[in-house]
C-alpha cells in the first residue's frame, strides 16, 4: 500500500519533500487551507510597521432584512464598457452593488459568525492570520441572501457572458491586522473546473483603504500568459516572488486602489491578483463567492491547490457535470 501523501501545512524537507506533490488532493479544511497559503507570500517589503486606525462605520439607521434582501434581488445598471473592462483586464470593480446599509448588514452578520467560529472578537482580537469560513450560506438566512443574489448572480453572468452560472462557494475571508499579503495567483489554480467562465465576485463588508490591503489586479487578463512557465512551489515565496518579477520586467500594470463602502470587484479564473497586508486596526473582512457557468465538469484530476472541492460539490467525481444541491443556479432565478 502507497503511504498516504503528507500535507503542505507540516512543512516538508529534504526526503520528505519528494514524497509530496502538488497533484495530490488536498485533504484538510479550508481554514488550513489558508494558513498554508500566506505562507507563500514575499512580505519582505513592509510598507509600514504601525497598525493605523481607520474611520468606524457610518453609523445609520438599518433597514429591514427583508428591504436588504430585496436590493440585493434587483439587477445592477451593467453596461458595455464594464463587460468588456472585464473581457481586456480580467477583473471589473463596481461602485453601488451594495448599499452603505447592505454593507453594514453584511459586516454584523459575519463578524457575528467568524466571533463565535474562532471564539474571538474581530477588529483587533487576534492578529496577523487570514480567517476563513466557507458555506455559511447553508444555514444563515442572511448569508444566504448575500451568496445567491439574483442581483450579483446576474452580474456574474453578463460579465462571463453566459446564459446561467452556479454557485461554487462562499468563502468569509478575514484578513486581520498585521497579516502579510495574499501571494500572487490566478484561481484557476484553486478551482477544479473544467472551464474557464468562472468568476468571484469579492464583496468587502467594510470600505477598504490601501493600508488595508484591498484586492488587487495585474492586467490586461493575458499577461498570465507571461508566467504560465513559472512552476508553483508550494514550500516557499518563490512563485510570489517571481511573479512579481516577472511582471515588473514587463511593465505589468498593476490596479491597486481603495474599495469604497458598496463597491465589488468581480474576477475571472485567469485573472492575476494579490492583496497587500493588511496594516490597519480593523479586519479586512470580505464576502468571496464564486460562481461557474451551468453544464461546467470537474476536471479529471483536481490537484492539491484545489483545496477541499469534495466538499463544495459533494457525491461528485472527476470527470462529473459540476451541479451538486450545494451548487444552486443563481441567476436566472428559478421558480
Ligand atoms: O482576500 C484576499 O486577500 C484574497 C482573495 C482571493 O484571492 C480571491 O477571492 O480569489
Ligand atoms: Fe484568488
Amino acid at each position: 500500500m502507497t503511504e498516504k501523501p503528507e500535507q503542505p501545512s507540516t512543512i516538508l524537507v529534504g526526503e520528505n519533500a519528494r514524497q509530496s506533490d502538488v497533484d495530490q488532493p488536498w485533504e484538510q479544511d479550508n481554514q488550513a487551507w489558508w494558513d498554508w497559503y500566506v505562507t507563500l507570500a514575499d512580505n519582505s517589503e513592509q510598507r509600514t510597521a504601525e497598525l493605523s486606525a481607520v474611520p468606524p462605520m457610518p453609523s445609520i439607521d438599518l433597514p429591514s432584512d427583508a428591504a436588504i434582501f430585496e436590493e440585493l434581488r434587483v439587477p445592477y445598471a451593467l453596461t458595455r464598457e464594464h463587460c468588456e473592462a472585464f473581457r481586456r483586464d480580467g477583473f471589473v470593480k463596481l461602485t453601488n452593488v451594495l448599499s452603505p446599509e447592505a454593507v453594514i448588514r453584511l459586516r454584523q452578520e459575519l463578524t457575528k459568525l467568524l466571533g463565535e467560529a474562532f471564539d474571538t472578537s474581530l477588529d483587533g482580537g487576534v492578529q496577523d492570520r487570514f480567517l476563513s469560513l466557507e458555506m455559511a450560506w447553508l444555514d444563515n438566512p442572511v448569508i444566504k441572501a448575500y451568496v445567491l443574489s439574483p442581483r450579483i448572480g446576474r452580474i456574474s453572468a453578463e460579465l462571463l457572458n453566459v446564459p446561467s452560472v452556479r454557485l461554487y462557494h462562499d468563502n468569509i475571508l478575514s484578513k486581520e491586522p498585521g497579516c502579510g499579503r495574499t501571494p500572487w495567483h490566478y484561481d484557476d489554480h484553486h478551482f477544479p473546473l473544467a472551464t474557464n467562465d468562472v468568476v468571484t465576485a469579492w464583496i468587502p463588508a467594510q470600505p477598504i483603504p490601501i493600508e488595508m490591503g484591498p484586492l488587487s489586479f495585474a492586467k490586461p487578463l493575458s499577461v498570465f500568459e507571461l508566467v504560465e512557465a513559472i512552476e508553483f512551489n508550494k514550500f516557499d515565496t518563490s512563485y510570489d516572488r517571481q511573479i512579481a518579477e516577472v511582471f515588473k520586467a514587463n511593465d505589468v500594470v498593476v490596479e491597486e486602489s481603495p474599495f469604497e463602502i458598496g463597491e465589488v470587484s468581480f474576477h475571472h479564473n485567469l485573472s492575476f491578483h494579490t492583496a497587500a497586508s493588511n496594516r490597519t486596526r480593523q479586519s479586512r473582512i470580505v464576502l468571496a463567492n464564486t460562481y461557474y457557468a451551468d453544464g461546467a465538469r470537474i476536471l479529471d484530476q483536481p490537484t492539491m491547490v484545489s483545496g477541499d472541492w469534495q466538499k463544495f460539490i459533494p457525491g461528485a467525481s472527476p470527470g462529473d457535470v459540476a451541479a451538486s444541491k450545494l451548487n444552486p443556479v443563481c441567476w436566472p432565478v428559478e421558480t
